[in-house]
């Protein structure tokens, strides 16, 4: 298939984020997707109380909202979803699957939504047309005849909570708790690192807090592309002078400034609101270092303070009530030098100085982070020193203060709250085992990284994708991918045509279903759905769009028609009615968790949806020693495995990074807008002093190599080396072009979630092929 690219150019952007770059780019996508017909009608009821929740990140819906409640990315995401585009049985009937593996995931999504059921056969090497009842029974006859510790049941985060509850009941009534969900991928470091320091796995913030705070520390998280809809609470927060202080390796322009594409003051006028007053190029896994040297000046403040007769600086009363542990952590924050905290973070004394100026004399701080911070060997222990610094003024617990994850899928924090987990211990399992007449299996199943493990070695058989793009989304891709086509069975439930569907194993099922936005009628009543955001607010939805084809079906009944097909029946769980009236389904996962779910059928109405207790919002800390836990950090070191290799002067830390047109997996186009990028996506960002060291110039093809575990060699590219603002012996490039670079060993300890943000890595001078050619940067664009 021929696409064609923008002609690539890179031209460092200097516009606000927001903005008139932000309104074209939306009507680009609505015109290039063809859904200028149904997508602004849709818009209007994106995230409101009457419509549904957009299909792209977590970030919590206003009860009150604008009159246009969408960002940018959410618009794309509808776009996308409502295209009128198709993937039907004659695309299939035109290519095989080793034809459309030569296809581009770009290319691959945007040809539309699918559109029929389709089963793989493997004589043609071709999906065909199959119903919906052979595919059931097929399936179903494919799993009973498999181990069930053999199948995985991944989940990709979006799926509402009905559909995830009734999700995670068909793999336990099935044997097994194989729930791998794309959270392993990304806040999981969150969840491990947040319940061990407060007692909760999720954050503390709500948007209320955005109205009450004095003071806003940004890491790691680049806004203006993943979670733009917050800027506004950003925007209102500067406009009251609430300092914003930024830790990110790159100078993203989101952070620093925004134009309201929705006020037609801000568009006309020359005004654009600066977001952060004091921005921190850290070096790429430098955080630890940096909240340690943060919280070495604070200590010296609070030292001061009392010698010369001063209130403390320190909140030693909340210390002493509320936490333990505190004085092993400022032992440690004492015995580090400001010359190795310097060095590690990347960053100069007085900066961190400056930053823990301005939160001490905050009284109500939060802290707002992303991957930048989870996505590392110490992801855990970067979360648990953030959580350090909030204790030290009692930051947990009041109004304007708190933890703040941005949450990744649509509904990712919610499809673990109701039991999307591979470990049994974290879900009621005498309450379902009373209610469902089912076992819960008691060994612990996989995770992403140990079913990747699974795949590799050949022991897991079977794999159904709730969504997602496992294949693309996982690290080491090179090493899973031939692994992957001795699968037995592959079920994908999706809307577009990627490349994990493109192995389908030896039986290969891919099952399209309604998207969100839709409606979704069951039995001639039109259903709800409910879903819980990043700020742990949990509220109904409402699709209304007409189906992209008759033949979809909503991911609910698939679950529910594969159930039926595959467990024997002695289960005492009514999938059929739960499939015909989505408030039986609600009304059974009231039934088992009580305390979140209450009086769900009313509360789901309330504006901005309810909010789910967390014992840390109140001081109640839920941790084994009742309090609230300082932790000592292990080592200042990001990466034990540079440190360890012997040449380190060739080696840069690589991160991966979202461009501003895609979806995580899903290529939207090929415009970094806020970088500058345009028309290609094979490019690694340097320092320009790098590039000189190591004897390279801008523009040149280089490949990137893995430069750990010398036996298995690990290699990207070409690439073209772009020079930008980023901190010496780091360097960036785009997910998920870069996967294979990451060994499958390579990831947090605690949570392991892969360290996609600190993959070390050497540059190898390339040849560009024609291919590469064709979406070559002009050298002209990177004058030395
Ligand atoms: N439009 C759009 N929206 C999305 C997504 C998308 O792909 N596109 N994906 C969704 C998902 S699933 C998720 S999880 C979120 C992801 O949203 P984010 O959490 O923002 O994730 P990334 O874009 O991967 O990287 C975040 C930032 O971390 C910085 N960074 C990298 N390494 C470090 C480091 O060591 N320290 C610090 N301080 N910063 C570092 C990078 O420069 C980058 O700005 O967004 C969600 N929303
Ligand atoms: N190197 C590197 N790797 C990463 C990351 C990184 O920053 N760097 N980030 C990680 C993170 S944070 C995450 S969350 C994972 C993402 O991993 P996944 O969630 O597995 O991947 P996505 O790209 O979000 O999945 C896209 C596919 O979902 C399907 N889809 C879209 N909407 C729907 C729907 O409504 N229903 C169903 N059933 N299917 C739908 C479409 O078929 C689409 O092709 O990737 C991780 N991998
Ligand atoms: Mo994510």
């Amino acid at each position: 298939m021929q696409i064609i690219h923008p002609k690539a150019r890179y031209q460092p952007y200097t516009s606000s984020s927001g903005g008139w770059g932000s309104a074209f780019s939306v009507m680009n996508i609505l015109w290039r997707q063809q859904a200028l017909g149904k997508g602004p009608a849709a818009l209007l009821k994106q995230n409101k109380p009457d419509g549904f929740a957009c299909v792209s990140c977590a970030w919590a819906k206003p009860g009150n909202p604008h009159a246009l409640e969408f960002c940018e990315n959410g618009a794309k995401a509808t776009a996308w979803e409502l295209t009128a585009l198709r993937t039907g049985p004659e695309l299939f009937a035109k290519h095989s699957l080793t034809e459309l593996r030569t296809w581009s995931d770009y290319e691959l999504e945007r040809h539309g939504r699918l559109t029929h059921p389709m089963r793989y056969d493997a004589t043609s090497d071709r999906y065909v047309t199959t119903t919906w009842e052979e595919a059931y029974q097929g399936i179903g006859e494919q799993l009973r005849g498999l181990e069930p510790d053999s199948v995985i049941f991944y989940a990709s985060g979006r799926a509402s909570l009905e559909t995830s509850f009734m999700y995670q009941l068909l793999a336990r009534a099935y044997g097994t708790n194989n729930l791998p969900d794309s959270s392993n991928m990304c806040h999981e470091s969150t969840s491990v690192g947040l319940q061990e320091s407060i007692g909760v796995p999720v954050g503390t913030v709500s948007l209320n807090d955005f109205e009450r705070t004095d003071c806003i520390f940004f890491f790691g998280q680049n806004v203006g592309s993943n979670s733009p809809r917050m800027l506004h609470p950003l925007q209102e927060a500067r406009k009251r002078q609430v300092p914003i202080i930024s830790f990110n390796p790159l100078r993203e322009r989101g952070l620093e400034r925004f134009v309201n594409p929705q006020s037609p003051v801000e568009m006309l006028g020359p005004d654009s609101t600066v977001i952060s007053t004091q921005y921190h190029q850290v070096a790429i896994g430098g955080d630890t270092a940096a909240v340690m040297g943060i919280a070495k000046a604070l200590l010296a403040m609070d030292r001061t303070a009392q010698a010369e007769g001063r209130p403390a600086v320190i909140d030693h009363a909340f210390i002493a009530e509320h936490t333990e542990g505190v004085d092993a952590f400022l032992a440690q924050v004492d015995q580090h030098e400001w010359t190795a905290l310097e060095q590690r973070s990347g960053l100069d004394r007085a900066a961190m100085e400056a930053a823990a100026t301005v939160y001490a004399r905050s009284d109500r701080v939060m802290i707002i982070y992303g991957m930048g911070l989870t996505q590392h060997r110490h992801g855990v222990q970067n979360v648990q020193m953030l959580v350090n610094l909030l204790l030290l003024r009692g930051n947990i617990g009041k109004p304007g203060a708190g933890i703040c994850p941005v949450r990744g899928h649509s509904n990712v924090q919610g499809q673990r709250t109701v039991g999307i987990t591979e470990d049994p211990a974290k879900v009621p399992a005498d309450k379902i085992e009373s209610l469902f007449g089912i076992q819960v299996p008691k060994k612990k199943g996989m995770a992403t990284v140990d079913a990747c493990e699974g795949i590799v070695a050949g022991t897991v058989k079977g794999f159904i994708g709730l969504g997602g793009n496992f294949l693309r989304a996982v690290p080491d891709t090179d090493r899973i991918e031939p692994a992957w086509a001795d699968l037995t069975l592959n079920v994908q439930i999706a809307t577009k045509l990627n490349r994990t569907h493109l192995f389908p194993g030896q039986h290969g099922w891919l099952l399209p279903c309604l998207g969100r936005i839709e409606s979704d009628v069951q039995d001639g009543r039109r259903q709800v759905y409910t879903t819980e955001d990043s700020t742990g607010c949990i509220r109904a939805w409402e699709g209304r769009a007409e189906p992209a084809s008759e033949h979809l079906r909503a991911e609910l009944a698939i679950i529910a028609g594969l159930a039926q097909a595959t467990l024997s029946g002695r289960e005492q769980i009514p999938w059929e009615l739960w499939r015909q009236d989505y408030a039986r389904v609600r009304e059974a996962i009231a039934q088992t968790y009580p305390e979140i779910f209450h009086d769900m059928e009313t509360r789901m109405w309330e504006p901005g949806g309810f909010h789910r207790p967390l014992g840390a919002c109140e001081r109640k800390w839920t941790t084994p020693s009742g309090k609230a836990q300082f932790v000592t950090a292990k080592t200042l070191d990001e990466d034990d495995d540079v440190s360890k290799n012997s040449d380190q002067r060739d080696v840069l830390q690589l991160m991966t990074l979202r461009s501003n047109d895609q979806f995580n997996t899903t290529v939207y186009g090929y415009e970094d807008r806020f970088r500058g990028v345009k028309g290609t996506r094979s490019v690694i960002f340097m320092n320009r002093n790098d590039i000189v060291r190591l004897g390279f110039h801008p523009g040149d093809w280089v490949t990137l190599r893995t430069a750990i575990e010398p036996g298995v060699r690990r290699e990207v590219g070409p690439m073209q080396i772009i020079a930008y603002n980023i901190p010496i012996n780091c360097a960036g490039a785009y997910y998920p072009e870069c996967n294979a670079l990451i060994p499958l060993w390579h990831y947090a300890s605690k949570s392991k979630v892969p360290a996609a943000k600190s993959i070390p890595v050497t540059l190898h001078k390339a040849q560009a092929r024609a291919e590469d050619m064709a979406h070559a940067l002009p050298l002209a664009d990177q004058v030395m």
